[in-house]
């Protein structure tokens, strides 16, 4: 008798310690992971920054595979990182980034090689066409170069464009010509047979921006170079996902030979009509401008789920054309929503919340696929 209840107490105390090391165990195993669940539509990709990379925390380290089977770098390619001087690339964390990858599996979609923001210093000072030129050229074929094969694909240019479709202003535009843009995939074919070509692009589903969009793919194309697809970035608002651009984008863009996909998902939920360090101190002072810093309220939690499911079934429509969707970063915490156009609020854009928890939009994508 004692020993049965000796032997009871064990056993419950074994199982109530799995129970206890399942709940602290890294990753969330008991939720349904959105790779699998999508698997026969496209590849579910986060952003990932360097410590995630670098597997600091043991949680988030297991979630993400668990989660996601694509990967881009939130910031460590781009050229201020991976290229600060002239003559000196630094490829520490991109080559941990596609050791990380292999290791589970995941595909890379590389960002970005050609971009008129976040430039090394040494960029701005160039004053000449040919070294502008030189530049271009080298940086992809050292960059694109030494990842071909490695990586699934590259963003070879990113925000080119104006809202109203025409070229945006920049050191490529303003010492090269719109032809930058057809050069730099050129340079990116060249010194990367083995990695498909992206142009890539926010608000490039409205109307005037997806023409000048359209206009320029047709443009490299007709240069007879190559381009694989097109990133609609997809930073959208809370109860304005344009849908209908969206869709007719997809057709239009997918009817020039390319894929579509998403490149950058969140749904902002706060106000930002306003930027800049004069809102910070306001803010400080008027709670209504970050009025969800404890937590979203449910009507709130709600109309996001109900927009990213609204989302994900167009998506589903058309998954013949896309190739994969990808979140800008892996739970609200790190998202770079809480630190623009203000920072310093509380932001909400994701599917998984601060602990990795998901939200009721993460269950209404999982919903939405199943009703497919
Ligand atoms: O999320 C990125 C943030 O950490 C950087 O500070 C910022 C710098 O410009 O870039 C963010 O990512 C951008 C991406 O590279 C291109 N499209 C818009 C993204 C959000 O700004």
């Amino acid at each position: 008798m004692k020993k049965t209840s000796f032997g009871q107490v064990l056993l419950s105390v074994l199982i109530l310690s799995a129970c206890a090391g399942n709940k602290n165990l890294p990753g969330n195993s008991d939720i349904p992971e959105l790779k699998q669940v999508y698997k026969k539509d496209f590849d579910i990709g986060t952003a990932i920054n360097a410590p995630q990379i670098e597997e600091k925390d043991a949680r988030v380290a297991a979630f993400i595979p668990q989660q996601f089977n694509a990967v881009t770098p939130e910031n460590i390619m781009k050229a201020e990182i991976i290229h600060p001087e002239w003559n000196r690339y630094d490829f520490d964390l991109a080559d941990k980034l596609v050791a990380y990858a292999q290791k589970y599996h995941m595909k890379l979609n590389a960002h970005t090689l050609i971009w008129h923001s976040q430039l090394p210093p040494f960029v701005r000072q160039i004053k000449s066409a040919d070294s502008v030129r030189l530049f271009l050229n080298n940086h992809i074929s050292t960059v694109a170069g030494r990842y071909d094969g490695k990586v699934y694909s590259w963003d070879v240019v990113n925000e080119a464009l104006n809202e109203d479709g025409t070229m945006r202003k920049s050191i490529f535009l303003n010492m090269l010509g719109d032809d930058f843009v057809t050069e730099a995939f050129r340079a990116a074919q060249k010194a990367a047979p083995n990695t498909k070509l992206f142009y890539n692009d926010y608000n490039n589903e409205q109307p005037a921006k997806r023409a000048g969009c359209i206009a320029l793919i047709k443009k490299i194309q007709a240069a007879g170079v190559r381009i694989d697809g097109v990133g609609i970035q997809g930073h959208w608002h809370l109860g304005k996902v344009p849908l209908k651009d969206i869709e007719e984008s997809i057709i239009q863009y997918a009817a020039l030979g390319i894929k579509v996909d998403i490149t950058e998902l969140d749904i902002e939920v706060l106000q930002r009509n306003f930027q800049g360090a004069e809102v910070s101190q306001r803010m400080k002072d008027d709670p209504s401008l970050n009025p969800y810093k404890d937590g979203l309220p449910d009507a709130v939690q709600q109309q996001l789920a109900s927009d990213y499911e609204a989302l994900f079934k167009l998506l589903l429509k058309h998954r013949d054309k896309i190739s994969r969707v990808t979140f800008w970063g892996v739970h609200d915490g790190q998202s770079w929503l809480n630190g623009w156009p203000v920072r310093g609020r509380t932001n909400h854009p994701l599917l998984f919340d601060r602990n990795l928890k998901p939200k009721p939009a993460f269950y209404k994508v999982i919903e939405a696929k199943k009703s497919k």
